[in-house]
């Protein structure tokens, strides 16, 4: 009978559980299960003291209340006084007397974004506070003390001050007006623009939520591709309606720019941003936008690029573009986001190069609110490129670097490549501009060249999927961006660490194995799709897929690698095109020597003969291959872990990332194979010994079709 009971009940549980879909991200807020635990965290918090009526204290003050409910079933009703030992405390100290006569020392470090979270004694009674500055400090600092309660820490004894080092933490979406989304996989834009301004998803709010609990404090609706449309009044009114939710969350709102938008909305016969019509008009719409968006964060602009309209049309510099524009939004205290990724595909130039020449002699010529946008190497977001020489080569220019979360580059939403360890590579990279310790990450905060704002950008991976992200680890990329922005100090383990626990479980039979798993996830994809320093040799239609075979109008795979019969890699020393010269000493010459040059960018820089012996004493050739087949063979890796670790954690998401796993296991081997065979016709060389010969001749692997070709 007992046992009936308990199967019923079980069921009836069953059915009342929602099925992990993914949905909640990282802010899961699970029961705590360990009697113990959740019996501590409950003496620290027995009531909850809050002030404060703006909407940013509310959206702190309800989500505090529904993770504690969810996590520790606590219903704390808020109160304004203190009445018992196990107070939670949360405000700042204009509105909060009790943390006023505290007098925080550390609230002068954390200025306007970063908060203080303590355990003190409050008029003799135990209690924690979370306080700040400002509103959104305080919505960070209960964000951040969430966090404690979902990875599992002590509330006892807490001294934490923190603050973001990075003013701008943006994400761009590539969304389009009709739904669709440039280079994003995981389904169709969250922007409902067709119901919008009237109907608002509640999904806005909980992509809200999920920006603000790792710190994102700026969003840009659309795609650098842009319309003139998006500009026009009714868009604009669509646009506020969302502005007006991520308001709440501490998030502005930004739109790109169509640089052409004068003559298609404003009926002028130019756009040369030095015509006094053309300034008048963009200071009119800018008006226009502050008007419905009062915080509006600015424009994003690529011009051009690949077919954008900009002010080179009109014999006129990036820097007078971008000034018109951000003499309009000054006044306002907007910003101007221009993006340096240009490139004329013209044969014989070195595209690495030309953003390079184009913007360095512009350094110092734009107006004090405009950031310089730059991707994080010099071509265009591959698995792993040489740095921009850009960052630290315009002092005087604040430079935001650029990610893509989205993996256009990595496998869509189909590969598990966890990105944390590709934004900290470059972020710790020394560009030895003002001597060594000239990292990126420096020229990002402002530090090393003394600017007062600093930026950074990261092209978004979100889109309406149910897991908002296609791949469930997807997520961890836009969690780990998020993180890396507000302190670029945080290891790769440690975030990883950190959104496991909070996505799936804080057991460590699960932690363990699968942190594992993301941390050689990066450098597995590396392997099996470009290694040693090779880039661009994917599908050039579908940037899926191997194609150092690939030809379509105007693109060339063999550009990018220059396998002959002599050996592989383009030489950009001064025999080649002398791209080594866009970076710093000692830098010039460690790259520009076959000896020192980074093996990870030997083929970047150099055109290495088949039999030329690497580091290891092997061929280049024998290495290379290597690397491919290490690639795969770290597919297999994370497999057995996922096999065993993930077991530990719900059978929908299990099954979800198996999946999607024994996929990317098939498609390493279609690159290995592929990649091996191709170049294989130029090394003429045998696979080394041991290595399984591909199950299929090349030409298997060059006519396997991509859906969407
Ligand atoms: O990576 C390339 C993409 C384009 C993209 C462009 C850019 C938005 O293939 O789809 O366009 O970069 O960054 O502007």
């Amino acid at each position: 009978m007992r046992k009936l009971f308990t199967l019923i009940s079980l069921l009836l549980l069953a059915g009342l559980t929602r099925a992990e879909n993914g949905y909640d991200l990282w802010l899961r807020y699970p029961a705590i299960t360990d009697a113990g635990l959740s019996g501590r965290y409950k003496q620290v918090i027995k009531q909850l003291v809050i002030s404060g009526n703006s909407s940013v204290i509310k959206s702190a003050g309800s989500e505090l209340r529904y993770g504690l409910q969810k996590m520790l079933s606590v219903n704390v009703s808020a109160n304004d006084q203190v009445t018992m030992d196990g107070a939670l405390i949360v405000g700042t100290p204009k509105m909060i007397p009790a943390i006023k006569t505290l007098q925080i020392s550390e609230l002068t470090a954390v200025g306007q974004e970063g908060f203080v979270i303590e355990s003190v004694v409050s008029g003799g009674r135990k209690a924690t506070i979370i306080t700040a500055n400002t509103d959104v400090g305080i919505l960070y600092g209960v964000f951040n003390f969430l966090r404690l309660i979902q990875t599992g820490q002590s509330l006892d004894h807490l001294h934490i001050a923190d603050h973001p080092k990075v003013t701008f933490r943006v994400l761009d979406h590539w969304d389009n007006l009709d739904g669709t989304i440039e280079r994003g996989y995981a389904g169709s834009s969250l922007w409902d623009w067709q119901r919008l301004p009237g109907y608002l998803d509640p999904r806005y709010k909980d992509y809200a939520r999920a920006n603000a609990s790792i710190g994102i404090n700026g969003v840009v609706l659309n795609n650098v591709n842009a319309k003139a449309k998006s500009l026009t009044r009714p868009y604009i009114i669509k646009a506020a309606a969302l502005a007006d939710v991520f308001r709440a969350y501490g998030i502005r709102t930004y739109l790109t720019a169509r640089f052409s938008a004068p003559i298609e909305l404003g009926n002028l016969k130019t756009a040369d941003p030095l015509d006094p019509e053309v300034k008048k008009w963009w200071k009119e719409k800018v008006d226009e936008i502050y008007h419905y968006i009062p915080d509006f964060g600015g424009f994003l602009v690529k011009a051009n690029s690949e077919g954008q309209p900009g002010p080179q049309d009109y014999k006129r510099t990036h820097a007078d573009g971008a000034n018109v524009l951000a003499e309009a939004l000054e006044p306002h205290g907007g910003m101007v986001m221009w993006r340096a990724f240009v490139y004329e595909n013209k044969k014989g130039s070195d595209r690495a190069m030309q953003a390079y020449n184009e913007f360095k002699p512009l350094d110092g010529k734009f107006n004090k609110n405009v950031f310089l946008q730059v991707k994080y190497g010099p071509i265009d977001f591959q698995p792993r490129e040489a740095f921009h020489p850009l960052f630290g080569a315009m002092p005087k220019t604040p430079i935001a670097p650029e990610f893509e979360i989205t993996q256009e580059y990595l496998g869509f939403a189909s590969h598990l490549v966890y990105l944390a360890p590709l934004f900290k590579e470059y972020l710790q990279t020394d560009t030895y501009a003002q001597g060594k310790g000239s990292t990126i990450s420096k020229i990002t905060d402002g530090t090393l060249e003394g600017h007062q704002l600093s930026a950074i950008a990261g092209v978004a991976n979100i889109g309406s999927d149910i897991n908002w992200c296609g791949h469930p680890f997807g997520q961890a990329n836009w969690y780990a961006f998020g993180r890396i922005a507000w302190n670029s100090g945080l290891t790769s383990a440690q975030i990883a660490e950190e959104w496991l626990k909070m996505t799936f479980t804080n057991d460590p039979a699960f932690l363990g194995p699968v942190e594992q798993m993301m941390l050689q996830s990066r450098e597995a994809a590396v392997n099996y799709m470009m290694p040693l320093g090779l880039n661009h040799i994917m599908n050039l239609g579908t940037h899926y897929g191997p194609g150092p075979w690939g030809r379509i109008p105007g693109w060339n795979a063999w550009d990018y690698h220059r396998s002959d019969s002599s050996g592989i890699g383009t030489d950009r020393t001064l025999s080649g095109t002398n791209a080594v010269s866009q970076y710093f000493p000692p830098l010039d010459k460690e790259f520009a020597d076959l000896k020192t040059c980074p093996q990870k960018y030997l083929l970047w820089f150099h055109h290495v003969p088949w039999s030329y012996k690497m580091a290891s004493g092997q061929t280049l050739w024998t290495e290379l291959v290597n690397h491919y087949y290490a690639g795969v063979d770290s597919v297999d890796h994370m497999i057995s872990i996922w096999n065993i670790a993930g077991k530990k954690i719900d059978p929908e998401r299990y099954q979800d990332v198996r999946q999607l796993l024994l996929q990317q296991k098939k498609e390493a081997m279609w690159w290995r194979d592929g990649c091996v065979l191709y170049f294989q016709t130029y090394s003429k060389l045998p696979l080394p010994e041991g290595l399984p010969a591909p199950a299929h001749p090349l030409t298997y692997y060059q006519h396997i079709s991509f859906p969407n070709e």
